[in-house]
């Protein structure tokens, strides 16, 4: 996006399309107002442009001169800086009519505006320095949270928790970073060794720190993304129902005839603040046709993505051939064992269940019994869940990640350096190397690209 495009108003429907109270038209750039002056008519006359910031005024938007009225409307004006581009802007809550917001955001950019490009109103709001750039990524965070928890994690992003924590070892290093380019200039001043001793030191603490922060990643991660829990087994055995209790839905089609699933289903719950995917399968073993050839291909598939698998049993049988290979095939991935069924008289052998799989759950999806012990275990497999209250920081984003772990590499290695007793230079190198790591995370040094394929994931209007 170059330097010209930015300089360009712009707009979009900031609210989702659909029919509601409300929906909002925002203009953001240098010729918002003069745009909302003239298609906005107030009963007072007032212009938006003679408005002062951060004030809501009623009226109407028209076309055609005022000659034709296409809505009622609440204009408010935000001024430059203070607003959330950092540019002038205006947003317009009109009706939320589809067709009542298409109408306005076509007048709007029948004048000199576009359309907003996907994130650009928080591109904007990251390039005139409202935000970092973790901050601009906590904006979308927020926005596709699925669990009260990752929205929590998103809202302390976006008030710099990661930031703050980034901004702190960064300033330790530029710390250590004047000592070395001291020692360069000035060679004769201090005494080599104690000069390395305090250096080092420090970098191994701002390593420590690092450290702290990446022990976050993980749960920060799962807690963002969510995980994939495949549920499979055989035909009939009853995952088609566990889905359902999980969902407290009838989500899935359940019938006692063998193979009712045929496509993955595919929906997201809660877990005790964990995003959860939970994907019910075809129980097809052996594909007697097309449509089930690919249905166990689909299963495979889902399994292969699988971060936990809840294999099913009907405990009112005896474990088959079937059961077996099922074990054995899901020997290296995280498994927990669910016997179904045990409102019905019990018929099922543990023994060999519990040589495979040491967490075994017992439920009845059809009677809605030991769903906790079932979500428990399910949160005790991927990690105990997740300890909020001892980490408000978390680090959860995957580029974010990366750099973190760049950054401490660099680290270590100018430990080495020292420790090998290379010239300062070198250590400088590495020191500098972890800088523009953590530079990367709060956007103190960015690539065009890097903000193309961060803002390209938003959607227009956001
Ligand atoms: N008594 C009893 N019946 C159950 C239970 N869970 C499922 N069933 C019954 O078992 C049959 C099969 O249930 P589904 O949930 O469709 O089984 P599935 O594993 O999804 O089957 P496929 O999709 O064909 O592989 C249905 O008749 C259910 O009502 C349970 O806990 N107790
Ligand atoms: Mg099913």
């Amino acid at each position: 996006m170059s330097d010209l495009t930015l300089q360009e108003t712009i707009a979009a429907i900031i609210t989702p399309l659909g029919e509601s109270g409300i929906g909002v038209i925002r203009i953001s750039g240098k010729d918002a107002l003069s745009i909302a002056d003239t298609i906005f008519l107030s009963p007072g006359g007032k212009k938006p442009s003679e408005c002062r910031s951060h004030t809501a005024y009623h009226g109407w938007i028209a076309k055609n001169q005022g000659a034709a009225i296409i809505d009622e409307v609440l204009l408010t004006v935000f001024r430059a800086p203070k607003s959330y581009t950092g540019e002038d802007c205006v947003e317009i809550s009109c009706h939320g009519s589809i067709l009542g917001l298409r109408a306005v955001l076509d007048l709007v950019l029948s004048y000199s505006c576009r359309l907003a490009e996907p994130g650009e109103f928080t591109r904007r709001a990251f390039l005139s320095g409202k935000l970092d750039l973790s901050q601009a990524e906590a904006v979308s965070d927020i926005i596709s949270a699925r669990t009260d928890a990752a929205l929590r994690q998103g809202v302390r992003q976006l008030r710099g928790a990661l930031s703050l924590n980034i901004n702190y070892i960064r300033n330790a290093l530029l710390g250590i970073l004047s000592v070395i380019e001291a020692s360069i200039d000035f060679p004769e001043e201090e005494p080599q060794d104690s000069h390395c001793d305090e250096v080092a030191k420090n970098l191994k603490q701002a390593c420590r720190q690092l450290d702290a922060i990446l022990s976050t990643a993980s749960q920060g991660r799962i807690l963002r993304e969510g995980i994939n829990v495949v549920i499979c087994g055989k035909p009939n055995v009853g995952k088609s129902s566990l889905l359902n209790m999980l969902l407290q839905e009838e989500r899935a089609i359940v019938t006692p005839v063998a193979g009712t699933t045929r496509d993955a289903i595919d929906e997201t719950i809660d877990i005790q603040g964990i995003p959860i995917h939970i994907i019910d399968t075809a129980g097809i073993i052996e594909p007697r046709d097309l449509v089930e050839k690919k249905a166990v291909q689909r299963t495979k598939h889902c399994l292969a993505s699988a971060d936990l698998v809840l294999l099913v049993f009907d405990g009112n049988k005896r474990t088959s051939k079937d059961d077996e290979m099922l074990m054995k095939k899901l020997k290296r991935k995280k498994t927990v064992a669910v016997i179904n069924k045990i409102d019905l008289p019990r018929k099922i052998e543990t023994q060999g269940i519990k040589k495979h799989f040491s967490v075994i759950v017992e439920i009845s999806a059809k009677k809605h019994q030991n769903i906790r012990a079932l979500e428990e275990a399910i949160k005790e497999s991927i990690g105990g869940g997740i300890v909020e209250a001892q980490e408000p920081s978390m680090v959860s984003n995957i580029r974010h990640i990366r750099s973190l772990s760049a950054a401490k590499k660099s680290i270590v290695q100018a430990v080495n350096s020292l420790d090998n007793n290379l010239p300062p230079e070198f250590v400088a190198e590495d020191v500098k190397g972890a800088l523009g790591h953590l530079d990367a995370i709060v956007g103190k040094s960015f690539s065009e690209e890097l903000l193309d394929t961060i803002f390209s994931k938003f959607c227009i209007g956001k």
